[in-house]
Parts: structure tokens; sequence; C-alpha cells
């Protein structure tokens, strides 16, 4: 409770960050955007990991206003980067409960909408990342407002890929641009057959169904060497290329 009372004046006492995590082309070596990564620098309790307040966040309803807050600060980003000649695209994470507006389901569409008004940001550079289970739990809410959201041109990616509860046929019916394989399935990857054959297997169904792969948590040579040795066209996210920044010192990096 004592932390939920703290994470709610989060916002108001200035303590929450956007990190930024690049997502490369392993066929150009080129960024080809950034995964927005929710930090809490508390001045009670020091920085505190959002594998805790995450879903603290969760249970108290409390993500729904702090969502709203991480989608506007990332598309004032974008915009702030793609104004200074640095066009990046940029995903926020979703939780299903900032799909939930009882009495008001298209609230969730209407934040986003009302952010890339507020920056005038072209909506192409705004990406959502959502789980399996959010699509299969919350069919209903969530099935139209990704159908208004790629139809405005923000592009959805499942997160977390391989890990929930989910159907093939989902994969079909929603209005997904790419899968992004769970970092579970790469840990292993070089010595375990079995990840091995799972993470080909995603690749060739993504490759039929016309969906963009990315794989995560990539943090060494040799799992690179993988997809690298058998002309795998794959975005890669991992802290082998880079973990999740402050927005000033990715843009240190790419000036
Ligand atoms: O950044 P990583 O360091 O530790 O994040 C831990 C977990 O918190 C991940 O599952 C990630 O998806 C989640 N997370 C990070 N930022 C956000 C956010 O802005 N919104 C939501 N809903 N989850 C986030
Ligand atoms: O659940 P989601 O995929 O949104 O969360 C991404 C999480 O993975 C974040 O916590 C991010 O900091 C973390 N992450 C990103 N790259 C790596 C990596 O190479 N290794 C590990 N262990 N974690 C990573
Ligand atoms: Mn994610
Ligand atoms: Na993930």
């Amino acid at each position: 409770f004592e932390l939920e009372n703290r994470l709610r004046r989060a916002i108001v006492d200035n303590e929450l960050e956007l990190y930024y995590q690049p997502k490369i082309d392993i066929v150009t070596g080129d960024t080809v955007g950034f995964e927005a990564l929710l930090r809490w620098h508390s001045v009670e309790h020091g920085d505190i990991s959002p594998s805790i307040f995450i879903p603290i966040a969760e249970k108290s309803g409390l993500i729904v206003s702090i969502g709203e807050w991480v989608i506007d600060k990332a598309c004032e980003q974008a915009k702030q980067w793609l104004d200074s000649g640095f066009p990046a695209h940029i995903s926020v994470n979703l939780s299903a409960r900032q799909f939930l507006h009882t009495g008001k389901p298209n609230k969730l569409f209407e934040l986003i909408e009302a952010s890339l008004d507020r920056y005038q940001l072209p909506a192409e550079y705004l990406e959502v990342e959502i789980t399996e289970n959010l699509m299969m739990h919350h069919l209903n809410e969530s099935f139209a407002i990704l159908e208004k959201l790629k139809n405005i041109g923000v592009k959805i990616f499942i997160d977390d890929f391989g890990t929930g509860y989910s159907s093939l046929s989902y994969i079909k019916k929603f209005p997904i641009h790419a899968l992004k394989i769970d970092k579970s399935f790469i840990d292993d990857l070089v010595n375990d057959e079995n990840d091995a054959a799972i993470v080909t297997a995603i690749i060739a169904m993504a490759k039929q169904l016309k969906l963009e792969v990315v794989v995560e948590g990539v943090e060494t040579e040799e799992q690179l060497a993988f997809f690298k040795d058998n002309d795998y066209e794959v975005v890669l996210q991992g802290y082998y290329f880079c973990a999740p920044l402050p927005a000033n010192e990715i843009r240190y990096i790419y000036e």
C-alpha cells in the first residue's frame, strides 16, 4: 500500500521516465525503432523495477493514468526526434486494463488519437505492444480498438510471443504487424535444439502470414550468428546491441 500510494503521486512528482531500447534490422544494420520502457525514480525508495511496480499499477488501476502518460510522452519524444531530423518509431507496452473502460469502450483509442494530434505526430511513428493473453481474454474490448488503431496507421506488435495462451487463429484475425519472439526462447537458443526449432518455426510461420518478426533479449554474438547464418530477416533487440537508455543518451549515440 505504501508503494501504491507513492506510485499514485509519481506522475505529478515527476518521478517517471521513459527509457528507449533500439530495435535493429539484421539486414541493413539500421535502427528501425525503439521500445519505450518505463522507469520509476522514487525520491523515497530509489529506482524501483517495472517488474515490481507495473503489477502494482495493474492491480490498483493506476496503470490507466500511467499508461496515458506513457503514450503521451512517447508521442512527444517521437515528434521531437522527427523534427530534429531523427525519424524514429517508438513502441509502447499496453496492459489489458487500459482497454477496459466500462461505458467508454473507445477511451484508449481516443487517448492515442489525442496524443498524436497534440504533437502533430504522424501515426506511423507510434507502435503498440500487446500480449497474447490480452488478445484472448479481452477479445471484445481489444479487437475494435486495435482495428481502429491499425486503420489510422498505428502498428501492433504481439509481445512475449510464444509464452501466453493464444490460438493461432487470432494471429490471423487480429490486425497484427509483427510478432516479438519472447526472450525465453533466445536464452538457450544456441545449445537447445528445441528452442532453435521453435524460433525457426515462428519465423517461417510469420513469413507465410506476412508478419514481421522482432527477436527479444539478444545478448551474445552466438545468438546473433544463429539468425545471420540462417539468413533470417528479422529485427533484433537486446543488450548485445544496447540496453534501454534515457532519451538524451539515445540522441547522443545517433548523432
Ligand atoms: O523494462 P523492463 O525492464 O524491466 O520491463 C519489465 C516489464 O515491465 C516488461 O514486461 C515490460 O513490458 C513492462 N513495462 C515496461 N514499461 C511499461 C509500460 O510503459 N507499460 C506497461 N504496461 N508495461 C511496461
Ligand atoms: O515484456 P517486455 O518484452 O515488454 O519487456 C522487455 C524487458 O526485457 C525489459 O525489462 C527490458 O529492459 C528487458 N530486456 C531488453 N533486452 C534485454 C536483454 O538482452 N536481456 C535481458 N535479460 N533483458 C532485456
Ligand atoms: Mn515489450
Ligand atoms: Na517481451
